[in-house]
Parts: C-alpha cells; sequence; structure tokens
C-alpha cells in the first residue's frame, strides 16, 4: 500500500489531481489509515497509470479517458479487476492463450501495454508465460498445438515492434539469427527488439538459419554485430567453428551469443564474442556500441 505522496512520485501526477479524480470520478477506492490518510493498492496505481498513459497517447481529456476505461471494462469485464501485477496479467495471458482464445489473448497483451513499458511486458509477462506453456507441455498438461498457438501469437506481438521502432543511421546495424535446425527464436527476437529501441537497425533472419552464405550477406551490408541465439545443444559445435573462423576472417565483428545452449566457451575469451545475461544487456550495449 502507499500513501498519495508516494503514489504522486511513482506516477507523476499532482496530489491534488489524484484526489480530484477520485473524487469526482469514483475511479479508484483508496482505504484509509486510522487517521484518516488514504492508502492506495497497486490496482489503484495501476487504474491511474491506464487513465494517464490514455490521455497523454490518445490527447483526450479524464473525462473521456474514464469512459474508455468503462469501456474496456465492458469488453473485457474479469481484466482490470483481477491483475495483480505481472503474475495477474501471466494467469489472464496464460488462460487465454490455453484456451486458444486469440481475441482475449489480444485484448490482455493490450491492457499490458498500456500499463507497462514494452520491454517489460517482454521480459516479465511474455518470458514467464512461455516458460509456464513449456512447462505446463512438459508435464504433458497441454498439447504442441495449444504450446504452437501460444508462442505464434506472442511472437506476432513482438515483431510488430520489430517494423515500427525507428532507427538511428549512425549506429552500427546487425544480423541476428538462429543456425540451422533451431527453431526457438523468441530471445533472439527479444535482444533484437531492445537493439532495434536503442536505434540500431537490426536484419532480422530468424530461426533455423544455414551458416554458408551469411559472409558474404555481412559484407555486403556492412554489418558490424552478430547476434545469435540457441537453445538446442545440437548445432553448437558447427556454430562454434563458424564463430571461430569469422572472427579471423572479419576481426571488426562483435558477437553477441545467448540462449539455453550457449555454454562456457573459449570463445569467449576473445573481447569480440560475449554470453550476455538479461541483466548484462545494457552494460554490454554502452560499451560496445553506443
Ligand atoms: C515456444 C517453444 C517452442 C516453439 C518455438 C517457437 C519459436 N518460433 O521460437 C516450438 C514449438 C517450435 C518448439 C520446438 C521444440 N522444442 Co521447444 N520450447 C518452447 C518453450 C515453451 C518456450 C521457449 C521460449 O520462447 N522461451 C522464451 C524465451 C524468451 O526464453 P529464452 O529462449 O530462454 O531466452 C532468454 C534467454 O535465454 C536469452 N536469450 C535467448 N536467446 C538470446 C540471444 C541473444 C543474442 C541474447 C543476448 C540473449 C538470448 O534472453 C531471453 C530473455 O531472457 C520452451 C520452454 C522453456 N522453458 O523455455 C520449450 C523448450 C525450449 N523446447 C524444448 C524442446 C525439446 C523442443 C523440441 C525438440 C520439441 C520436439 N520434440 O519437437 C522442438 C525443437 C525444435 C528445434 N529443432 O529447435 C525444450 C528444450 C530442452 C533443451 N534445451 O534441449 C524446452 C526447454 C521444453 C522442455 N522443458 O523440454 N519449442
Amino acid at each position: 500500500m502507499y500513501n498519495i505522496k508516494k503514489v504522486s512520485e511513482i506516477l507523476d501526477i499532482p496530489t491534488v489531481t489524484i484526489r480530484a479524480w477520485e473524487t469526482r470520478y469514483q475511479v479508484i477506492t483508496p482505504t484509509r489509515t486510522d487517521g484518516g490518510h488514504r492508502l492506495y493498492s497497486n490496482k489503484d496505481i495501476e487504474t491511474l497509470q491506464w487513465l494517464k498513459k490514455k490521455m497523454e497517447q490518445d490527447h483526450v481529456k479524464i473525462g473521456e479517458a474514464i469512459r474508455l476505461l468503462h469501456e474496456t471494462k465492458k469488453t473485457a469485464p474479469s481484466i482490470p479487476e483481477s491483475i495483480n501485477g505481472y503474475d495477474g496479467v501471466i494467469d489472464q495471458l496464460y488462460q487465454a492463450l490455453i484456451d486458444v482464445n486469440a481475441d482475449q489473448a489480444n485484448r490482455v497483451t493490450d491492457l499490458a501495454f498500456t500499463l507497462y513499458d514494452f520491454e517489460d511486458v517482454f521480459q516479465h509477462i511474455f518470458v514467464h508465460v512461455l516458460y509456464k506453456v513449456g512447462d505446463e507441455w512438459e508435464k504433458g498438461h497441454i498439447t504442441t498445438a495449444q504450446e504452437h498457438f501460444a508462442s505464434q501469437l506472442i511472437i506476432q506481438r513482438c515483431t510488430q515492434f520489430l517494423r515500427i521502432l525507428p532507427t538511428d543511421p549512425s549506429l552500427p546495424r546487425a544480423l541476428a539469427f538462429c543456425p540451422e535446425n533451431e527453431h526457438h527464436h523468441i530471445g533472439l527476437l527479444l535482444f533484437s527488439l531492445f537493439l532495434r529501441k536503442k536505434g540500431v537497425d537490426v536484419i532480422y533472419l530468424g530461426p533455423n538459419t544455414p551458416l554458408d552464405g551469411l559472409n558474404d550477406l555481412i559484407k555486403m551490408k556492412e554489418v558490424s554485430i552478430i547476434a545469435i541465439s540457441l537453445t538446442n545443444p545440437e548445432p553448437y559445435r558447427s556454430l562454434e567453428k563458424w564463430v571461430k573462423e569469422t572472427t579471423q576472417q572479419l576481426p571488426h565483428l562483435k558477437f553477441v551469443l545467448g540462449g539455453k545452449a550457449i555454454k562456457e566457451s573459449e570463445l569467449f575469451q576473445s573481447p569480440s564474442v560475449s554470453n550476455l545475461q538479461r541483466v548484462e544487456w545494457n552494460d554490454w550495449f554502452n560499451l560496445h556500441v553506443k
């Protein structure tokens, strides 16, 4: 629970405005301390954040934003009430996906994008929904078809950002791919979106990419960064060999490797090859790209 001063700081909304929205529109219902001071829940904060974003994004006044909030509640009655931080959204999205209900899954995702920054939606919601899907699939609780539906819908929602984010021509260009026989590419997509958000132009080749001929493309498109994702251990040896040869032939390249099958390797002794954990992405970018 948060007091009004804290809520005002978190959301950058004046305390007087928060009180006005509450009394005029009854849009939030803070509880009171024994001394009569207001206490706001996470749900109150999310509602206020939703309204603020709506006003800023759609350039509407508070009255219109409130009307839109009520409309959202009508079309997706269970969503705003039951969202309790990321966990609530994860559960709602997971349920919609295994019900193979694209409309509901898209509605929950739309709402998540209005509540949180899009990178937070990827890292704190999509990744966890996919891990949950994987666990349930492994236990035999859900079918491969349900798993495919879930990953496809999430991929669609991520790729839309690859198209719309602007690029900065002064930054080096990247190439992103998974080697042949590697079909898991959502981790690669997330790293590519991270780069795109920073303004890097990413040539996204995606899953199952043959290594033959890649060097020609790297030269032709003047690529400087290579991002590779590997989950399946089988292509590891051939990938390692290719990275070693390519670092010698094209020493200006910087390689970033990620995914569950990337293991400790002498490759990482080279300063041009990195094996990054999520928390290291920003530091790597500031050191090697900016
Ligand atoms: C979705 C999914 C699929 C989808 C993939 C859809 C797609 N187009 O990507 C499909 C249906 C194709 C699939 C197929 C298979 N799958 Co699958 N799949 C999954 C699932 C459920 C989610 C994977 C995912 O997207 N996770 C979300 C991403 C974001 O997480 P991530 O990959 O870990 O990425 C994070 C980091 O690793 C890192 N990262 C990843 N890549 C990169 C790259 C860079 C450059 C950087 C910096 C960071 C980085 O950043 C990410 C964010 O933190 C997992 C379950 C799980 N627990 O992971 C199983 C899982 C990965 N699959 C598995 C298996 C066994 C298979 C199949 C062999 C099944 C089969 N018998 O057919 C095939 C293999 C196909 C192939 N040859 O590649 C196993 C893998 C076990 C292993 N390591 O060997 C898992 C773990 C399921 C399980 N518990 O058994 N799968």
